[in-house]
Formats: structure tokens, sequence, C-alpha cells
């Protein structure tokens, strides 16, 4: 006879119910080291998921976004909440400890039994980084943490994967033009719910404050409608905006709900209609057809395209054109974007190069989407060797038409 898993859980599913450090930590150990299958955790924890907010923070290297959660995490507390961080390829350990210990009586081994913290490696994860973390917040949440924070540098691919998955993301900018210019480049600041300004007792805080609610005019209204992002000012130093940035998080939290990566895994993923509506409009594209660029992976949001470089392809120095090169990840952003079966029309992209590609080498450019409303959508294009060696970035914006796809 079948065991119903709901009246007869495994015992490590119990033990992270019951919110056991120590079975805490193994499963998600396991996990990292893929000993367990996400979509099994998933499985296993399904009908305890979707309490816990999901709070994503980015932002570039070194914008001071460790020093952010450890001030938010002593607010979180201090409001009684139960605060785990998973901290994704962290560059310095995050410890709980300076920060809480103003705030919170510690627990024995330095550890507040309200909150656990967890970093993870981003190299080496079958199947993802972003499935990696996904299972580790689905056990966080089933360990009845109120709030699952998860710290990403904001570059990458694996990193805006993360953020998708998050309920309310946090961009974290330090003043300085350069870096907003920055964010804004890597289509993360068209994914904020709530943009920080950090080290605001630097000067240039105010400016760059200035210049984010500048942006956030040209950005097309999100999914959540009538949000409206705030732009708020912290210091570690001073301590200044933590309330603040918290009592914003808790509002946006309100707004959007919790647990939205599950509502997006009971969808029924329309994966055929996708890939063979791409592969389809790669078919019936007489310019892709030409180049010799042919579709081999496509989905809801994402396309790979490959081609050999042939002599016709090389410029004058005998490596590849650069049109050739846009012209391939330009495919993969245009079958990406319109994979939803809603027309839409490149309306900016930007290309850089990394390195030159030569006769005979196979090009791959793999699209994804960044973000997406209901007007306007953000794709990002990694084009490859075959062997992997990057060659060339891609980041373009669509605005998607209300006509079907022919
Ligand atoms: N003046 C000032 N410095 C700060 C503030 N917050 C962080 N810093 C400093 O900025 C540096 C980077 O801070 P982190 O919090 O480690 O930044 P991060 O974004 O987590 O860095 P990575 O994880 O390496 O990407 C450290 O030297 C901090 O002391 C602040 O509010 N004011
Ligand atoms: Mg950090």
């Amino acid at each position: 006879m079948k065991r119903d898993p709901d009246l007869h859980p495994p015992g490590w599913v119990q033990d992270v119910l019951a919110g056991q450090r120590s079975a805490i930590a193994r499963v998600l150990s396991q996990i990292e080291r893929g000993e367990r299958d996400p979509a099994t955790v998933a499985a296993a924890l399904a009908s305890h998921l979707g309490r816990a907010h999901v709070l994503g923070i980015t932002g570039a290297p070194g914008a001071g976004k460790s020093t952010l959660v450890h001030a938010l995490l002593g607010e979180l507390l201090a409001r009684g909440q139960r605060v785990a961080v998973v901290a994704v390829d962290p560059s310095s350990p995050i410890t709980g400890g300076a920060v809480l210990g103003d705030r919170v009586r510690m627990g024995e081994h330095g550890a507040h039994a309200n909150v656990f913290i967890r970093s993870v490696a981003s190299r080496g994860h079958l199947g993802g980084l972003a499935r990696t973390t996904t299972a580790m917040i689905d056990v966080l949440d089933a360990a009845g943490f109120d709030t699952v924070i998860v710290e990403t540098v904001g570059a990458g691919q694996s990193e805006v994967e993360i953020m998708q998955v998050a309920d309310t993301r946090l961009v974290a900018c330090p003043p300085g033009l350069g870096d907003s210019v920055q964010a804004l480049k890597a289509g993360i600041l068209e994914i904020a719910d709530v943009l920080v300004v950090t080290k605001s007792d630097l000067p240039g805080g105010d400016p760059t404050a200035r210049d984010l609610k500048d942006m956030l005019h040209l950005r097309a209204a999100g999914p959540q409608g009538s949000w409206v992002v705030p732009v708020i000012k912290t210091s570690a130093t001073s301590g200044t905006g933590i309330v603040e940035a918290a009592d914003a998080i808790a509002r946006h939290a309100a707004v959007a709900g919790r647990g939205q990566r599950l509502q997006r895994r009971h969808k029924p993923v329309p994966h055929e209609d996708a890939a063979s509506r791409v592969k389809r409009l790669a078919a019936a594209d007489p310019f892709v057809r030409w180049l010799g660029i042919t579709c081999t992976e496509a989905a809801a949001g994402t396309a790979t395209v490959a081609m050999t470089l042939a002599a016709h392809h090389l410029n004058f120095n005998g490596t590849c054109h650069g049109g050739v090169t846009f012209a391939l990840a330009d495919t993969a952003f245009g079958l990406a974007s319109n994979s939803h079966g809603r027309v839409a029309a490149g309306i900016d992209a930007h290309i850089t190069y990394q390195q030159a590609a030569a006769e005979g080498d196979t090009l791959l450019a793999r699209a994804f989407e960044v973000s997406r409303s209901k007007k306007l959508a953000v794709y990002r294009v990694d084009v490859t060797r075959g062997d992997g060696t990057p060659v060339s970035s891609f980041t373009g914006t669509v605005y998607v038409t209300q006509r079907a796809t022919p």
C-alpha cells in the first residue's frame, strides 16, 4: 500500500518542519552537493510552502549589500520575525554577529535562534545555481522563517534567474552615477521593487537618489501595476533609512504577495507551444536561413540559436564580422521575445564583444528574459563558442504589441 506522504512524511521533512537547525543545515548541504534533487525537495515540502516572504537583494560588487542585510536582519528580528539569509557567492562571510549583537541577545555559538545564515558557492551546481538556491528557499520557507533574504551580486544570468524567484526585489546602488547606469544596463533596475541608495553618508547620495528616480520614470509600469518603486537612502554607519527600507519591503510584500515562485511553478508551462512557435518563426525568417542560423532550443522567454562560421562571415581581418555576431544575438533576442505568441518589436539593443571568433567556430547565442511587463520586455543574450568561451553579450528591449504572432 502506498503511504500518504502528508500523513507519513519522511524523517527529514518532519525535522525541517519542526525547525531543527541541524536538519535544515544537513538538507541544505545535500541540495548544494547535488545529493537531493530540487524537484523532489519541492514535492516533499509542497503543502508547507508559500508562507515566507522571499526578499532578493542584489547590486554591484561592493555595493553594500551584506551590510544592508545585517542591518535589515536586526530590524526584522526586532519586529519579531524569524529570518533566514542565503548569500550566493559571498566575497566575505555573513555571520550575523556584529550587528545582531547590539540589538538582539545571542544564543550560544553566536547564533540567534531566530536567524539562519547560509552561503552558497556559485560554482558546480548540477541543474544550475538558481535551481539549487530555489530549493534552499523552499527548505527555509517550510522551516517556518518569516523572511528569507537572498543576497546575490547583480551580474550574470544565474543571478537574474535567482532574483526572479523573489517576491520582493531590492537593488542596492551606492552613490555615484556610474553604478546606477551599470545597474540599468544589466536590466537590474527594470526588475527592482525597492531601490536603496546605500552608503548615503558618503558624498553623492542625493544625486544618485535623484538619478534613480529619473530613471524610474522611463520604466514601464511593472506587473504590479500601481506599485511605485520607492528610492530609500540608507547608511550603515549612522543607521539611517533601515526602518524605512524595512517598511517599504513590508508594504511591497503586502501588495505583491508571498510565494510567487510557487505560482509560477504551478502554472501549466506552455513549453511545447513556445518551443514549436519559436522553431517555426526561425524557419520562416529568410535572413536567419541565409546566414545559416538554426534554432537549437526554445521555451517561453528563451531561445538558443547556433551557426558555424564560414568564410563569407569573416571581416577583412579574418575574424568573425561584428555584424554577424550581432545578427546571431539579435536572432535569439527576436525569437525569445516573440516566444509568448505576441508580436514584440525591438526598440533598443546593446552589444559588447569579448573575444573574436574564427572560421570553423560554432557560435551559440542564448537569449533569456530579464523582465517582462505588458508593454516592455528586456532580454539578455550570451554569445559563446561551442566550448562555452564567451564571445559577446547583448542586451535588448522590446515593445510588446497587442498583436498575436502570425
Ligand atoms: N561609508 C559607508 N560604507 C559602507 C556602508 N555600507 C557598507 N559600506 C562599506 O562598503 C564595503 C562593502 O560593503 P559590503 O556590505 O560587503 O558590500 P557587498 O555589496 O555585500 O559586497 P560583495 O558581497 O563583495 O559584492 C565595506 O567596506 C563596507 O564597510 C555605509 O553605509 N557607509
Ligand atoms: Mg556581500
